[in-house]
């Protein structure tokens, strides 16, 4: 059975996981209002993969046999300004889910819970990928500047984004 704080801790991540889902399709109704598919897609994409981060987490409380128990979460920001802001508030978004990977991962260390930093350490690598791949498109879209024909480009470049759904 796996000790109380930790389950505690691993079913507030449930929480952001699915909050992160919600957030991201926020975000694709965004581009989707605007009629920028490609962006759409990459968020349409990005939520189910958070939604799968919701039951790796989901599974493993059951598996370890704790209790899983779902808080409620804010409604996500959807007065973004530009194709930037969003991409910036996204970039955000994986800056402050990492630093609470990082915390449960240390309480995990603390408490000599290897089974637990061992199924951690998978989303310590994911979240490097993703704070990655976000901070790729902030980059281009500062480059581009708002110019129509970079951002039908870079629409174009993340409509081929595809959701690949996870091995179980
Ligand atoms: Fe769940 O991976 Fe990002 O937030």
């Amino acid at each position: 059975m796996i000790n109380l704080k930790i389950l505690d801790a691993l079913n507030i991540q449930i929480q952001k996981e699915f909050f992160s889902e919600y957030l991201y399709i926020s975000m694709e109704a965004y581009f989707a209002e605007h009629d920028l598919d490609g962006f759409a897609n990459f968020f349409n994409v990005q939520a189910r993969e958070e939604r799968d981060h919701a039951y790796k987490f989901f599974n493993y409380v059951n598996r370890a046999g704790g209790k899983v128990i779902l808080e409620a979460f804010d409604k996500p920001k959807s007065d973004f300004s530009t194709p930037l802001d969003v991409f910036e508030s996204a970039l955000e978004h994986e800056k402050f889910i990492t630093k609470s990977i990082h915390d449960l991962l240390d309480l995990a260390l603390e408490s000599k819970d290897h089974t637990t930093v061992s199924f951690l350490n998978w989303f310590v690598d994911e979240q490097s990928e993703e704070e990655e791949s976000m901070n790729k498109v902030v980059k281009k879209l500062r480059l581009l500047n708002e110019n129509p024909a970079g951002l039908f480009m870079l629409d174009q470049e993340l409509s081929q984004r595809t959701y690949i759904p996870p091995v179980v």
